[in-house]
């Protein structure tokens, strides 16, 4: 019989199927009838899987660029960064970083966080002229006080900390913005065809687990407008004892659940990767109109088990293990 650890890995590589249900996570239940806190059990048992790399949509790109940290012995932080600034550097990829599309007004704004597997958590928001916006969160992680910078003040941050002042809007961007005005009223629109902002996970040789997530948002947005991607428990979560959850779509509805939070805490509380995301996009469809919006979930586990899930049909994200890369459709409530 295959031991559980080596089944795991097989089905991962496989490809056949996410691995979805095998009912590992050991559910944290607390058993006190007093009034004393009895502590939660966490997951000890590290992830077979690993190292590790999933992102949302079709970036495998970004996921080799992460595999390639962590074979040089980098750590799961290490790699999230790298990862994600693949996308973030390349003009055509245009939902995030250089070439991403403007707000309505014709300014390429990003936002952008990334979290570590002790708690620790950057963000940025609203941040003009700098390429690589993972990189700044980083920063305001390792070398500020605080978890999130804005606009002007995340610029100034980002220049004081030696990165450096470009144009993020490319010809094809401006053009496309420049149509879109002659017809759209100067109405932001949440089009469900346009997204593609990377949310990151990777598990390292030790086990341990970071996330980024990075986008330019919604096409055409107000000015001023900030996503869920670079808000810590909405657009990424990372709990190292148990897992990571990162959102993509339409960032409002999932601000407005707590999104990757409430994937990581139904982790927490037993559900495999695969579950959370079905429960925290239910959540969604239950309360909203969903006809028109999108919205994606992606998690994995301690023992690097994943899932994934969307509003509508067409969400799809990049596994890479053991050099293995696949892109996966996953599941959807609409079919
Ligand atoms: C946002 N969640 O700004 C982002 C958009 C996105 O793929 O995910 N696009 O609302």
């Amino acid at each position: 019989m295959l031991d559980r650890r080596r089944f795991l890995t097989l089905s991962s590589l496989a490809g056949l199927i996410p691995p979805l249900s095998f009912g590992l996570a050991k559910p944290a239940i607390s058993t006190n009838k007093g009034n004393a806190p009895t502590p939660v059990p966490s997951i000890t048992e590290p992830s077979a899987n690993r190292p590790f790399v999933i992102s949302t949509w079709n970036q495998p790109k970004a996921n080799a660029a992460a595999q390639a940290a962590l074979n040089k012995g980098g750590s799961a932080l290490d790699a999230v960064e790298a990862g994600v600034k693949v996308p973030e550097a390349d003009p055509e990829d245009m939902s995030v970083g250089y070439g991403g599309r403007p707000d309505r007004d014709g300014h390429v704004t990003l936002d952008a966080c990334i979290m570590d597997e002790k708690g620790n958590a950057g963000s940025v928001t609203f941040l003009e002229h700098i390429k690589h916006p993972i990189s700044v969160a980083r920063a305001v992680m390792e070398k500020s006080p605080h978890v999130m910078l804005s606009g002007e003040g995340a610029l100034a941050f980002a220049l004081a900390n030696g990165f450096k002042k470009e144009s993020l809007l490319t010809p094809k961007a401006e053009k496309e913005w420049r149509e879109w005005l002659k017809t759209a009223k100067y109405k932001p629109v949440a089009n469900i065809e346009r997204h593609d902002t990377i949310g990151m996970l990777a598990i390292d040789s030790k086990g341990n687990i970071s996330g980024a997530c990075t986008t330019s948002g919604l096409a055409y947005k107000m000015r001023g407008r900030v996503g869920d991607s670079p808000i810590i428990g909405a657009g990424l979560f990372v709990d190292n004892e148990f897992g990571g959850a990162c959102a993509t779509g339409l960032g409002e509805l999932v601000m407005r659940t707590c999104g990757s939070f409430l994937v990581v805490e139904l982790m927490r509380q037993g559900r495999t990767p695969q579950q959370a995301c079905e429960e925290a996009a239910l959540r969604i469809v239950k309360k909203q109109d969903f006809t028109d919006i999108q919205v994606g979930f992606l998690a994995v586990n301690k023992q690097g088990e994943y899932g994934a899930f969307s509003i509508q049909t067409g969400f799809n994200y990049t596994m890479t293990l053991n050099k293995v890369t696949q892109v996966i459709d996953a599941k959807s409530y609409l079919k």
